[in-house]
C-alpha cells in the first residue's frame, strides 16, 4: 500500500508543471526609490537589498549597487526558486503622482502587478509620497532569463513613464548554475560563477543605455549612453540586450559570435523590438584577439544618429 501511495504521489509530482513544484531559495528584501534627475529624467535608485537564506541568516548586499540613481535602474539578480519583496518609495520631487514597478517574467499575484485599479480592478498598486508600495515576486522554476521591470503609472495611469528613465533589469539565473554558450568553437555549458562581467544594453530609440554588473569585484557600474565596454581577452562575458520605446533595432557586435539560447543557431546579429530581450555569452576576443570591437545598431538611420559603442578587449598579456 505504502509503495502504491509513493508511486502515485511521485507520479503526480512528476506530472506537475515545473512552476508548481516545491521550491526553496533565498528571499530578497529590496527597497527602491523613484527620483527625478537634474536633467529632468526619472530613474530608480537602490536603497537597500538584503538576502535571507532558508536558515534565516541575512546578508546586506546594498554595497554592490551604485549609490546614485541610474538609467537603466539597478540590476536585480535572483536564482530560480528565490522570492523577492520589493518596496518602492515615491521620491520624485515636486510630484504627488503614483509611481510603480511592473515586472516581466517572474510570478506574482494581481496585487503585485504594478498597475492602477482602473486596469487591475483590485487596487492602485503604486507608491505615493510618504506611502511606499511592496510587490512580491517569485522566481519560480522555469522563469530563468533576462527580464525588464518598469513603471506603469507615473504621469499616465495606464502607460507610465518607462520612456523617461523608469526601467531596469531583472536577471533570473537558472537553478542549475549553468547556461549554454559558444566557447572555443563549441556549444558548452558555462558555469555562471565563471562569468566575469555582465553588460546590460537597453536600446532606446537611437541610444544604448548601459550597465555593467562586474562579478570580479561584485559591483554594479552605470555606463549611461553609448558606453565603451571593457574586458580582458579570454574572460567569459554575458551580454543582455533589451529594447525600449517604439523602434525596432538590429544588435551587432564585431568580431564575435554566439548561440541563440535554446538553439544551435550561431549569430553575430539579432533583431530587438520593444521590450524584446536576448542574452548570450562570449569569450572576449576568442579567435580574433584584443581590439576595440565595435558594437552598434545595424539600422542605418540609428547608426547615423550615433547608436554605437566599443567593446574594448585588452590583451591578456
Ligand atoms: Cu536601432
Amino acid at each position: 500500500m505504502l509503495k502504491k501511495i509513493c508511486m502515485t504521489s511521485c507520479l503526480m509530482a512528476a506530472l506537475l508543471p515545473v512552476w508548481a513544484q516545491a521550491e526553496t531559495g533565498n528571499t530578497h528584501l529590496i527597497t527602491l526609490k523613484a527620483v527625478k534627475l537634474d536633467s529632468g529624467q526619472l530613474a530608480y535608485q537602490m536603497v537597500s537589498h538584503k538576502i535571507q537564506d532558508d536558515s534565516g541568516s541575512e546578508e546586506d548586499i546594498t554595497g554592490r549597487y551604485a549609490k546614485e540613481p541610474s538609467i537603466p535602474g539597478p540590476t536585480i539578480v535572483m536564482t530560480e526558486g528565490d522570492k523577492a519583496e520589493v518596496t518602492l518609495e515615491q521620491g520624485i520631487k515636486d510630484s504627488d503622482k503614483p509611481v510603480s514597478i511592473h515586472v516581466h517574467g517572474v510570478h506574482y499575484k494581481i496585487d503585485s502587478d504594478g498597475t492602477m485599479k482602473m486596469l487591475n480592478q483590485v487596487a492602485d498598486e503604486a507608491a505615493f509620497p510618504g506611502k511606499p508600495y511592496t510587490y512580491k515576486w517569485t522566481a519560480a522554476l522555469g522563469t530563468a532569463g533576462t527580464w525588464p521591470y518598469h513603471d506603469h503609472t507615473f504621469g499616465n495611469p495606464k502607460l507610465g513613464s518607462e520612456d523617461k528613465g523608469l526601467y531596469g533589469t531583472l536577471i533570473v539565473n537558472p537553478k542549475s548554475g549553468q547556461i549554454p554558450g559558444l566557447i572555443d568553437g563549441e556549444i558548452k555549458q558555462v558555469n555562471l560563477k565563471d562569468i566575469k562581467r555582465e553588460f546590460i544594453l537597453w536600446m532606446h530609440e537611437t541610444t544604448f543605455w548601459g550597465m555593467e554588473v562586474n562579478n570580479i569585484v561584485n559591483r554594479q557600474v552605470p555606463l549611461w549612453t553609448n558606453p565603451s565596454l571593457g574586458a580582458r581577452e579570454g574572460e567569459l562575458v554575458r551580454f543582455h540586450v533589451i529594447g525600449l520605446g517604439t523602434a525596432f533595432h538590429t544588435f551587432h557586435l564585431h568580431g564575435h559570435h554566439w548561440i541563440q539560447p535554446g538553439t544551435t543557431h550561431i549569430l553575430d546579429t539579432f533583431n530587438v523590438g520593444p521590450i524584446q530581450r536576448e542574452s548570450f555569452v562570449i569569450k572576449a576576443g576568442e579567435g580574433v584577439g584584443p581590439g576595440h570591437w565595435h558594437y552598434h545598431c545595424h539600422v542605418l538611420q540609428h547608426m547615423q544618429s550615433g547608436m554605437m559603442g566599443a567593446f574594448m578587449v585588452i590583451g591578456s598579456k
